[in-house]
């Protein structure tokens, strides 16, 4: 395995102090450019126009930089929102989320989880017993950062996700963002869909189950969404789980299975009890 150093950069853009669009990677010094380049570029290519723009590039020691497997992806076969929900909060309630946190984390995805009904720049922590909120600030939430796919992974990646015809950026990022957050301590489950009114796909992650993607799992034209991370409700520790989620370097050196576009009442029934 190389040891060679690592670089993350960090890209922020925003427009009268509005956060835009942001994206992040870890590469080797032989594609600091190139990825520079490629994120400087990441606004515009989503119809922004940002009159800010922030870029951070921090050295990382690669001896610290953990590597893991990407989460295996099913793809269920659902057209219907509310039916796709619906079978999010059974993925969600066979890894150990209640019935009743499952619910409430549905309910404020829909109605924006953020202070009156805005949209939150991270995520939110729900207790996955009680679906009491955990997270600090309502309005920013926790963000996950520094995770990317190594080289191998990237190339793996792609491949296995061009031949499912997905070769949006956005499922890229995702996955590996998810493939962090699931080896998390104290995490039992992600849920997630965009805010972004024309991108109606989500997933819930479960490090045993995988990333489970749903094509519609909101309305075409809604502006809201986010991400919710459940997490234990015994002796869970918000200071661990944020120091690994905000400071711990992750790779993603390989995808996981892919397992291909399933029927819902399949895949459940097909989950380890
Ligand atoms: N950490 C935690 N939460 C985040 C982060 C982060 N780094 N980035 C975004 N969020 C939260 C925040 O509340 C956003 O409003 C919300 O997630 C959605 O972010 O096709 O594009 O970047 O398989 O709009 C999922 C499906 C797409 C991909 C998710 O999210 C697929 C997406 P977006
Ligand atoms: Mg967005």
């Amino acid at each position: 395995m190389s040891r060679e150093t690592l670089y993350s950069i960090r890209m922020r853009s925003s427009i009268d102090g509005k956060h835009v669009s942001g994206a992040e990677r870890i590469v080797p010094v032989d594609r600091l450019r190139p990825t520079i380049d490629e994120l400087v570029a990441r606004p515009a290519e989503s119809g922004h126009r940002p009159d800010h723009m922030s870029l951070t590039v921090d050295e990382l020691d690669p001896a610290r930089v953990r590597r893991i497997r990407g989460l295996d992806i099913v793809m269920l076969d659902i057209a219907d929102p509310q039916a796709s929900r619906a079978d999010a909060a059974r993925v969600l309630e066979h890894a150990g989320v209640s019935p009743r946190a499952a619910r409430i984390a549905i309910d404020l995805l829909l109605a924006g989880p953020g202070p009156s009904g805005t949209v939150m720049r991270g995520a939110m922590i729900v207790d996955a017993e009680t679906g009491a909120r955990l997270e600090q600030d309502r309005a920013r939430g926790v963000r996950a950062t520094r995770f990317d796919w190594s080289e191998s992974g990237e190339n793996g990646i792609r491949a296995l996700l061009a031949s499912a015809s997905l070769t949006h950026f956005r499922v890229r990022e995702a996955l590996a963002l998810a493939s962090k957050v699931a080896h998390a301590p104290g995490i039992v489950a992600e849920l997630c869909w965009s805010d972004d009114p024309g991108y109606t796909a989500g997933y819930v992650a479960v490090r045993a189950c995988g990333y489970v993607r749903f094509p519609r799992l909101k309305e075409l034209g809604s502006a809201t969404g986010g991400r919710a991370f459940f997490v234990r409700h015994e002796g869970f520790d918000r200071e661990a789980f944020t120091r690994y989620l905000c400071e711990e370097a992750v790779l993603i050196d390989e995808p996981g299975a892919y397992r291909g576009v399933l029927d819902p009442e399949l895949f459940l029934a097909s989950l380890p009890k």
